[in-house]
Formats: structure tokens, C-alpha cells, sequence
């Protein structure tokens, strides 16, 4: 696995980052690296209200559903309206595949990317100022440039990807992303309105201690998982679940762990979504050496069917996942 060729130290902007490192992405590589400058400009205007959210009314439900059905908090929509304005602005993108949307959202027929995102993933947490997060996919378009979009443009797989990250919005807020060049994060810092390498060539250990998962679903398990579970106790793991994607995934990439969250009897395909959340978690996690199944196959190789299709999940150290498919 390839790491990011030019090794800037640590402390480097992001800009500059980007910039020093485009010239390993072989399509014309301005326009990704303006795409990732787009996604952390939105991101830091995201920052700033969830940090504020207790303080001004946009905290509890916005008094609307997503297509999920779930209950959309207001900085939901806020985020989601910023990223998207973000992404209409730049230019870049074709098209845009939200959580909060229904359908892809029709940007720019000369755009050459594909975004697929979720504005603020965990946002049940954010009345209870739990870390929440924001994950994204890029694609290059397949459909021929200042044509409509078409579904081989929008259901591609997630080993099309030709980046993705995440931001965490925790203790620090972060960044950290791919372009298929080895995985890297940055730390903002609110002061400068700066995001700083902090994290340069991430790697996730091969074995780690952690698990999560939510064991309050663990009657509706398959045995497998149930055997999986038991021998986290009997190695003397520890439990570690946020109940926050985002923040879970970010904490066992650095120390080692793997994430599940399997099919239950409430969702027998599992409670996580292919397109805008488990293809870039699975990107960056191959990308650091771990690896990210759905208990079966490569997620990264699934064929996807719908936008908002689910997917059983089980992403982290390449052991782990590979002792929980045994
Ligand atoms: P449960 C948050 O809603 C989320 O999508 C992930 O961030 C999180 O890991 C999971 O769902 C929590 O789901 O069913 O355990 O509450």
C-alpha cells in the first residue's frame, strides 16, 4: 500500500497538503483537490455551529423525518443545506448523494465527481454532546461530461472510489482522507480557522483489544456474531461503543478495534449505509492496512442496487474482521 509520496511534516496545512500531494491523482488533479478544499470550507462552518448549538436554537428535531425514516435533528438539515452549497459553488460535482435527500441531487452536467455524503452522522448525540461526524465518498463520473446523470454514474462501487474521508467533530475537530495514497489527518484549529497535518500515513494496527457494538441488540444476533461476541470476553477485550459511527471508527483506526454493527431483527440487512457510509469508512480502513466486510464479502465490491441501501458492517483491524467472518 502506497503512502502518500511526499512526506510533509507535521504541522503542514491541509491546502498545502493538498497541493504537494495532487499530482498522485492521475485524472486532472485541480478539481479534486479544489472538491476536498469545498468539503473542509463547509465543514468548518458545521464546526462552528455544533459548537454553538447549545447556545442558539437549532439543537433537537427539526420536526422532519430523512428517507431513513429517522427523525432529522435541525443541524441535520443545516449541515446537510452547507455541504451541499459548498459543493454547488466548486463546481466540480456532477451530483450529490445525501442521507437527507431522497433521491441525487442534480448539480452541475459538467461537473466531473460524484459526491456521496452524510451531512452529520450520530446526530441523535448532539443534544447530548456526544462526538458526531460527517463522512463523504468521491467518484469520478462515468457518463460523458455535460450529459444528464445516469445510474452508472450514481450506484457505482465503492472500489470506483477516488477519495473519501471523515471529520470528527469531538474533543478536536478532524479530517482525515484518502485519495488512495495512504490515509492522513488533520487537527483544526478553530483559532485560525486551520486544518494542521497532524496524523500523517495512519496505519490501524492488525490486532487490537477493542470491540464495538451495540449489545443491547445482542437476542436478535446470528450465532456467528454471538460466537464472535464470546470470544471477545473470553480474550478480555474491551467494550467501547459511542453509539457515533464516526467517533467509534476513529478511535479503533488509531489504537486498533473493529467495529460491528450486524443484521437484527429490526434490520435484517444491517442499520448502516452502503453509499455514504460504510464505502468510505471501507476505503480509509483498507487504505490504513484494516479491512471492511458486510460478515461476507469486501464491502468495497458490492454492487449497489439503491442510494440508501443497507448494509451489515464489520470494518477495523484486518485480524479482527477477519477472526469475526471465520
Ligand atoms: P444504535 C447513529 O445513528 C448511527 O448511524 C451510527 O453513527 C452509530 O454507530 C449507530 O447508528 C448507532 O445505532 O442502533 O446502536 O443506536
Amino acid at each position: 500500500m502506497e503512502t502518500s509520496r511526499i512526506a510533509l511534516p507535521i504541522g503542514t496545512t491541509l491546502d498545502r497538503f493538498i497541493k504537494n500531494n495532487q499530482d498522485q491523482f492521475q485524472y486532472t488533479s485541480g478539481e479534486l483537490s479544489q472538491l476536498l478544499r469545498d468539503i473542509a470550507l463547509a465543514s468548518k462552518v458545521v464546526n462552528r455551529e455544533i459548537n454553538k448549538a447549545g447556545l442558539i436554537d437549532i439543537m433537537g428535531s427539526a420536526g422532519s423525518q430523512n428517507t431513513g425514516g429517522e427523525q432529522q435533528q435541525k443541524l441535520d438539515v443545516l449541515a446537510n443545506i452547507r455541504f451541499t452549497r459548498a459543493l454547488t459553488k466548486g463546481g466540480e460535482a456532477c451530483a450529490l448523494i445525501s442521507e437527507e435527500t431522497e433521491s441525487y441531487v442534480d448539480l452541475n452536467n459538467n461537473g466531473k465527481y460524484v459526491i456521496a455524503i452524510d451531512p452529520l452522522d450520530g446526530s441523535s448525540n448532539i443534544d447530548v454532546n456526544v462526538s458526531i461526524g460527517t463522512i463523504f465518498s468521491i467518484y469520478r463520473r462515468k457518463s460523458q461530461i455535460g450529459l444528464p446523470i445516469t445510474d452508472q454514474d450514481i450506484l457505482q462501487r465503492g472500489e470506483e472510489q477516488v477519495a473519501a474521508g471523515y471529520i470528527l467533530y469531538g474533543s478536536s475537530t478532524m479530517l482525515v482522507y484518502t485519495t488512495g495514497h495512504g490515509v492522513n489527518g488533520f487537527t483544526y484549529e478553530p483559532s485560525l480557522g486551520e486544518y494542521f497535518l497532524s496524523h500523517p500515513d495512519m496505519i490501524i494496527p492488525a490486532e487490537g483489544k477493542t470491540y464495538s457494538i451495540n449489545e443491547g441488540l445482542a437476542n436478535s444476533f446470528s450465532e456467528d456474531v454471538k460466537n464472535y461476541l464470546q470470544h471477545c470476553k473470553d480474550s478480555h477485550y474491551t467494550a467501547r461503543y459511542i453509539g457515533s459511527l464516526v467517533a467509534d471508527f476513529h478511535r479503533n483506526l488509531l489504537k486498533g478495534g473493529i467495529y460491528i454493527y450486524p443484521a437484527t431483527a429490526k434490520d435484517a440487512h444491517g442499520k448502516l449505509r452502503l453509499m455514504y457510509e460504510c464505502n468510505a469508512l471501507a476505503f480509509i480502513a483498507e487504505q490504513a492496512g484494516g479491512k471492511g466486510t458486510d460478515g461476507k464479502e469486501r464491502i468495497l465490491s458490492i454492487k449497489p442496487k439503491s442510494l440508501h441501501q443497507r448494509t451489515p458492517f464489520y470494518v477495523g483491524s484486518s485480524k479482527m474482521v477477519e477472526q469475526a467472518m471465520k
